[in-house]
């Protein structure tokens, strides 16, 4: 490890991985998102426009590079590297939408930012089925979504591992905050296996290594689907990654049931809260990690909580099958 690298707070074991940016690191950053942002056809879901991105993000400040390439080649304890400190647009934001199924089509700075740093781990993805195949997602709460589980509700998140069910689920999900909660604390849970897998006893891991569980597709998936039965621990045994979806994975049997319990336990106890401001982003392993959200109280107002989301894939060529005309869309 460099010294740049020991005093910008991230490290390969990952147990602290924040990276704040400097005013000139800032600065160099949002002119790259500013340019990226005016490029024609200024509409994200275009593949010109994604080519672009996809060149441009080999220009980000050298440390940022250098983290998220860290975070690539092992993504450490925590499984997460949030970069704090990224140019916001000086113009007021747009209120904050409050419709189900809302994305950003536009190729505001955030938007644009959020597709860079995604650029820079991987492949920036989509699915079809969910908020019509959009690359830049908003999670923001929405009034008929509220009791609901998805990133539309308001009441507590369940850990989840992202598109669970999904056979080509991301290997990463990125969360860039444009406006806080009213609230101070709303926090993003993340609970990493690396942590929980100490405190699970050897019939729980044993079990949990089984197909023994299904998992359903998520709410916000406008499809039906339900995984075959699949383990929720695979890989390495003393290094597994993790898949689940504590509101969508059924245990098939009772011993099953209660391993699943005890994992959950594991994870809860292990979890930290991020609580996300403007000009943060963090990247989740979506192998090693879990994420959910504490319930919270949303206005309505314009003034609410506002996340871009991206999901990131590593092996693009993999999904090929997937995705009509080589585009980012899998189906
Ligand atoms: O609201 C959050 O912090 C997380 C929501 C979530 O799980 C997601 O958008 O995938
Ligand atoms: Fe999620």
């Amino acid at each position: 490890m460099t010294s740049t690298m020991a005093s910008t707070n991230t490290d390969h074991r990952g147990d602290t991985s924040v990276l704040e940016l400097t005013g000139g690191e800032r600065a160099e950053l949002e002119s790259l998102a500013r340019q990226l942002a005016r490029t024609g056809p200024g509409l994200v879901d275009d593949p010109g426009w994604q080519a672009t991105a996809r060149e441009e993000s080999c220009r980000l400040p050298g440390r940022l590079s250098r983290a998220v390439r860290a975070f690539r080649h092992d993504a450490g304890n925590a499984g997460t590297l949030t970069i704090s400190n990224l140019p916001m647009p000086a113009e007021p934001l747009p209120p904050t939408p409050t419709v189900p199924d809302s994305v950003e089509r536009r190729t505001t700075v955030p938007a644009a930012l959020a597709v860079l740093l995604g650029s820079e781990l991987g492949t920036v993805i989509a699915y079809r089925d969910e908020k019509f195949g959009a690359l830049v997602q908003n999670v923001v709460p929405v009034p008929a979504l509220a009791g609901s589980q998805s990133n539309g509700g308001s009441v507590q998140l369940e850990f989840h591992t992202e598109n669970a069910f999904h056979p080509h689920r991301p290997d990463y999900v990125g969360l860039l905050c444009l406006r806080p909660a009213h609230e101070d604390q709303v926090g993003t849970q993340v609970a990493s296996i690396r942590r929980a897998l100490p405190l699970l006893d050897e019939e729980a891991l044993t079990v949990l290594r089984e197909a023994r569980f299904m998992t359903e597709a998520p709410p916000s998936f406008h499809a039906v689907g339900l995984s075959s039965p699949h383990p929720v621990l695979g890989g390495a045994p003393e290094d597994p990654d993790i898949c689940v979806d504590f509101h969508a994975t059924r245990a098939l049997d009772e011993r099953a049931e209660k391993s699943l319990a005890q994992l959950r336990e594991a994870l809860v106890e292990v979890r930290s809260d991020v609580v996300l401001r403007p000009g943060d982003m963090i990247f989740v392993d979506n192998r090693l990690v879990v994420h959910g959200r504490v319930a919270f109280s949303p206005r309505y107002d314009g003034n609410d909580r506002w996340l871009h989301r991206v999901f990131v894939h590593l092996d693009h060529r993999r999904s090929r099958r997937h995705r009509p005309d080589n585009g980012a869309v899998l189906t």
